[in-house]
């Protein structure tokens, strides 16, 4: 039913199983042939966990009653024959919505109820929380219970004025806020802060994630949402309906919440079907359609290619009914060829690079190291074969000059490696929790316990600039350290002529990325004069709370990352050490027999040969594996070619 987007999710889920697969089979050559710490079999294993569990998040935003929820029952959920998530004139979805499939547990609707936000717990800390979450099993074999758990996403409740505005929903100041009066003294909240669904969709299964939204009111009063949750999605849809044009809150969602993300984003006009007059030619009607494509273009600032025309609406009901003619019409079909054809294979690429990035430099080590082997049992072949004790004795000699000078570059390595490892320490203490504590106290303390308005700006201002000066110096540190490597790798090159090893790279920039976007977001939170009134004293602390866990995150995410680098930059260089070291004394041991007995020639050539045949058939193994690794990440490597020595040999 789903045309491109089900085939372009499935694609996508078989690619990643077939990276599982390759990965797998690298880390069981490695237990089988290879001697290796079992911290990085570990690390291959985590790689395949983290593979399994990626998932490709798909964010709609946009104004409330703009369709967002009928575009995702249109999209994802019209097998139901029916309107599965609800959607109504209105604002009706009142909280945030993640939908998704875990297969580690039931189908469930988990509610966070509102009060949560007396609490000072982000909602990411939350979701570790099951017990703070209202539960309900979902029977999805039966539609009307599942339409009437549905429900719950769009449930209110009525409450007094002090304890909206406690919770930092309600300000009588606030003109944008009278849609919620219900009486003198009583206004109508959100039941829920947030909602997450585990639901064995395809699609979900397949790795897709989608967040609905409710509109702009209710988004800003959870800056989590635009901190975190939308600038972390992997692409997100911007609606807007043709009844309504682009209005004032919805250009200020798309400055503030779309336009500026890296992320991939589109803008999408809703509800075509209301300029389908029957008094009108299809031609007319199709020109008016372009104009308003036109005008909202221009509005927001994007080409006109941009922006997807649609019937959300007469989509849904097309596909209830197999109606072929409306579903061309509702233009959804263009939607989902975008999405298979540009989101998934973005999200697709993110999956390939920490693949390549993990496995690319250890597999060509080990491949190359089972050239050598092979090489190496060649040559000892040879000098069997030649007979000449002359020979011999000059290859032993040869040998063991080789050796020695082998064992000089390791003792300097070894010093080299003492003082990358010292810096590595003292880079990872300033990224250390106990530093962030800190950093953050040192900020708490300038709010001064008063919790005013400006205390917090105060605080979250010193917090930022904190965080970057301290960011600025791990890059610093990060750079002095390459520079100690590339030259370590350089000499190894010059001296032993190994083919030359790209030390791994470690790129911050990412982070940096995110630490800037924070920055931004802080910069435009404090210099809003909405924020400074006293009134909005608790969306300034909720704001800064978001902001600390948001930094936190950065930072621990940074500290793993240089971890990770740490450890890996040595890596392929000292597996190269080990691996020739045990080569000379595998050659000088064949040389020695050979020189001692030259009589047993014939049955050392047969041994020779018979562990020849062995690594070939190791060889061979992981030549599959390197071969679909390059098929499948598009990374080519080095053609190596020793299959032709044991043909020509046996
Ligand atoms: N005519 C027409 N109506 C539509 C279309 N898409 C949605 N609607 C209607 O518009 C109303 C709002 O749609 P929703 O899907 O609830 O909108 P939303 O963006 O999710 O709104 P909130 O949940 O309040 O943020 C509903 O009555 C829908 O049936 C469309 O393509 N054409
Ligand atoms: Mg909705």
């Amino acid at each position: 039913m789903n045309y491109g987007l089900e085939s372009g999710i499935s694609r996508f889920r078989n690619r990643r199983d077939r990276l599982v697969k390759v990965v797998t089979a690298y880390k069981e050559w490695l237990e089988r042939y290879a001697e290796v710490e079992p911290e990085q079999l570990l690390r291959l294993y985590d790689l395949t966990e983290n593979l399994k569990k990626d998932r490709l998040l798909l964010a709609f935003v946009a104004e409330f009653s703009r369709g967002k929820t009928e575009l995702i029952n249109a999209l994802f959920f019209s097998d139901f024959k029916q309107r599965l998530l609800p959607s109504d004139a209105g604002r009706t979805t009142m909280c945030p919505t993640e939908i998704f499939y875990d297969p580690e547990a039931e189908p469930y609707i988990r509610l966070l109820p509102i009060e949560t936000r007396f609490r000072d717990d982000s909602i990411n800390t939350l979701k570790r929380m099951p017990v703070e979450w209202n539960t309900l099993k979902l029977d999805v074999a039966d539609p009307n219970a599942m339409v009437s758990a549905m429900r719950k996403l769009a449930e209110t409740k009525i409450v007094f004025k002090v304890e909206a505005r406690a919770l930092g929903l309600w300000d009588e100041n606030d003109p944008n806020l009278a849609y919620m009066v219900k009486d003198q003294d009583r206004v109508e909240i959100p039941a829920w802060r947030y909602a997450m669904i585990n639901y064995p969709h395809p699609l979900l299964e397949s790795g897709l994630a989608i967040l609905d939204t409710p509109g702009l009111n209710a988004m800003g009063a959870e800056p989590e949402l635009t901190l975190s949750a939308i600038p972390n999605a992997h692409a997100l849809l911007f609606l807007l309906a043709t009844d309504t044009g682009v209005t004032q809150s919805d250009f200020e969602i798309w400055n503030k919440m779309v336009a500026k993300h890296t992320s991939q984003h589109y803008a999408v006009l809703n509800k075509i079907d209301m300029l389908w007059d029957d008094l009108k030619s299809p031609e007319e009607i199709a020109r008016t359609i372009q104009r308003q494509i036109e005008s909202t273009a221009a509005q927001l600032g994007i080409p006109t290619g941009a922006v997807l025309a649609i019937s959300a609406q007469k989509a849904l009901v097309a596909k209830i009914r197999g109606d072929q003619e409306l579903l061309k019409r509702s233009g959804i079909q263009a939607l989902e060829v975008m999405l298979a054809r540009e989101i998934i294979p973005s999200r697709e690429k993110i999956m390939r690079e920490s693949v390549v990035k993990e496995l690319g430099p250890r597999l060509n080590e080990t491949r190359e190291a089972a050239h050598k082997r092979l090489a190496a049992a060649r040559q000892s072949l040879q000098a069997l074969t030649g007979k000449n004790q002359q020979i011999v004795l000059q290859m032993r000699d040869k040998v063991m000059a080789d050796k020695q000078k082998y064992e000089e570059t390791t003792r300097n390595f070894n010093v080299t490696r003492k003082v990358v490892s010292q810096q590595g320490w003292e880079l990872l203490a300033h990224l250390d929790e106990e530093r962030m504590d800190k950093i953050i106290e040192e900020s708490m303390m300038a709010i001064n316990d008063s919790w005013t308005t400006a205390g917090l700006i105060r605080g979250m201002q010193l917090l930022i600039r904190r965080m970057s000066a301290e960011f600025d110096h791990a890059l610093q540190q990060s750079a002095a350290i390459k520079q100690l490597l590339n030259a370590a790798y350089q000499r190894f090159h010059d001296e032993h002529g190994l083919e030359s090893v790209d030390p791994p790279v470690l790129d911050l920039t990412r982070y940096r990325g995110r630490l800037d976007e924070l920055v931004i977001s802080t910069q435009e939170f404090c210099a809003d004069p909405m924020n400074i009134m006293l009134e909005k004293r608790f969306m300034v602390k909720k704001f800064y709370i978001g902001l600390v866990t948001q930094a936190r995150i950065v930072f621990q995410q940074v500290r793993m990352e240089t971890e990770t680098w740490l450890r890996l930059t040595l890596d392929p260089i000292v597996a190269r050490i080990q691996e020739h070291k045990a080569q000379l004394e595998h050659r000088l041991e064949n040389i020695s027999k050979v020189h001692a007995n030259l009589s047993s020639i014939q049955e050392r050539t047969q041994a020779v040969h018979r562990e020849m045949v062995q690594i070939k058939a190791q060889l061979d193994e992981i030549e599959a594996i390197v071969k679909e690794f390059s098929l499948l990440t598009g990374v080519a490597m080095r053609s190596l070619d020793a299959g032709q020595t044991v043909a020509a040999t046996a």
